[in-house]
């Protein structure tokens, strides 16, 4: 019998638009790290827990709903910050749907605190759980809580 270790575990994060260019411009409201930053982060955090990660970052609504097609079957996982693809994407919500697996929709900014249209989230109701405003912590207490979630 194969144990149901967490090394058999896989997550995949997946990155929204304009995301690539975090930490050179808007720090107030990103911060100042760069995406391959919070990527390392990541996969050093999930060595630790003794999970698998992938990351995946795209401009382009399309290329983030295969992203989610291609991880059907193969991750147990997602963190997403679908970006401003959150207040608008039905078909990122389905994909998610369709991918089925406990999900954790991270936001760097506190979505809640700022325009009314970021308040709206095509993904906050089919998450397990969302972290917002926490900056690019939000993603290890995201995956953080799926190691436990997942175990
Ligand atoms: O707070 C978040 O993480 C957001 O998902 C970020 C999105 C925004 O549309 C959401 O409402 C909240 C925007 C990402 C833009 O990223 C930039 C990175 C560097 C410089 C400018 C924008």
């Amino acid at each position: 019998m194969v144990a149901d270790t967490p090394q058999n575990k896989h997550i995949l994060v997946v990155h929204g638009p304009n995301l690539n260019m975090l930490g050179q411009r808007e720090p107030d409201h990103y911060g100042k790290r760069t995406l391959d930053d919070i990527n390392g982060s990541l996969g050093e955090k999930a060595a630790k827990l003794g999970l698998q990660v992938s990351t995946f970052q795209s401009n382009h609504e399309g290329e983030i709903v295969e992203a989610i097609q291609r991880a059907v079957g193969r991750v147990q996982g997602l963190i997403i910050n679908p970006a401003a693809y959150t207040h608008t994407s039905v078909a990122i919500r389905d994909a998610v749907l369709l991918l089925d697996v406990p999900t954790i929709e991270v936001h760097l900014s506190n979505i809640h605190k700022r325009e009314p249209f970021r308040q709206q989230s095509f993904i906050a109701d089919i998450a397990t759980g969302q972290v917002s405003g926490l900056g690019a912590s939000g993603y290890l207490f995201a995956l953080e809580a799926l190691a436990q979630r997942i175990a």
